[in-house]
């Protein structure tokens, strides 16, 4: 492969597209997360370990979908900039895949400090402002109207963010500190992982263009699959999935205890 299709991937479908690789590859990824979730999960008879699975299953399940709509170039459009020679080739099928993922992602965190419904809502409903405006975003016609949505996202982004350390904190400190420990984890993860995404996408094409479609292709497809599969991961083999009442089976999960 020479250095220039190294840089962006590999053409798999022979049609123009060398991000088909990682897109390919993120298809791959998420399938294999979905199988080896369910597989997991499979015969758990705890009723809140059984919430747990369904979210964390779910999650990988609509992103491969996403992907491989992706792979095939559906969930693809071009959007013209003013300034721009080119036309701007947009993956807008990643804000269907991440408008149901991020608020599950969300209600795992949500389950585990147990909060009230109206925190749950107004998160998801935060949560779904930035996707969608992230979104409009990447559709608008002129640097400064791209920008603009961009800080708008970004804005509710912060208030995700907030949101997790001060309301979801403090209610996840009255739980075991199984719970707390599995939830400080994963809400680093979370802070962590998820504050790549507005970078990427302001240096990437959506925005400056530094960074060119393979790469932030495979940066997105390395985020994703880290931010589901991974946190699904974390999460799946802690007890703190296992009701608070409820002690762990002595034959299901032998590694998950094994972890104490
Ligand atoms: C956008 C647009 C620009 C501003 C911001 C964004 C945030 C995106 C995030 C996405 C997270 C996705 C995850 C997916 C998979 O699990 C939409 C890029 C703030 C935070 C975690």
């Amino acid at each position: 492969m020479d250095p220039i299709a190294l840089q962006a991937g590999y053409d798999l479908l022979g049609d123009g597209r060398p991000e088909t690789l990682w897109l390919g590859i993120g298809t791959l990824l998420m399938l294999i997360g979905t199988f080896y979730f369910i597989a997991r999960g499979w015969g758990v008879t705890d009723k809140e370990a059984r919430e747990y699975y369904a979210i964390t299953i779910l999650v990988p399940g609509i992103a491969s979908a996403a992907y491989l709509s992706m792979f095939f170039g559906i969930g693809l459009t071009t959007v013209e900039v003013a300034g721009m020679a080119e036309p701007l080739e947009i993956y807008y099928a990643r804000y269907a895949d991440w408008l149901f993922t991020t608020p599950l992602l969300l209600l795992d965190l949500a389950l585990l400090a147990k909060v009230d419904r109206v925190t749950i809502g107004t998160l998801i409903g935060v949560d779904a402002l930035m996707i969608v405006t992230g979104l409009i975003g990447a559709l608008s016609h002129t640097p400064l109207a791209r920008y603009t949505w961009w800080l708008f996202s970004t804005i509710a982004f912060l208030f995700v963010l907030y949101y997790l350390l001060t309301s979801l904190r403090s209610a996840a400190k009255q739980r075991s500190a199984e719970v707390q420990s599995t939830f400080n984890t994963l809400t680093a993860l979370v802070a962590v992982l998820w504050t790549a995404y507005p970078i990427l996408w302001i240096v990437g094409t959506e925005g400056a263009g530094v960074v060119g479609l393979g790469i932030e292709t495979l940066a997105f497809m390395v985020l994703d699959v880290t931010a589901k599969v991974g946190f699904g991961f974390v999460l799946l083999r802690s007890r703190a999935i296992l009701g608070d009442t409820e002690a762990p089976e002595p034959s299901a999960g032998a590694d998950a205890q094994a972890a104490d």
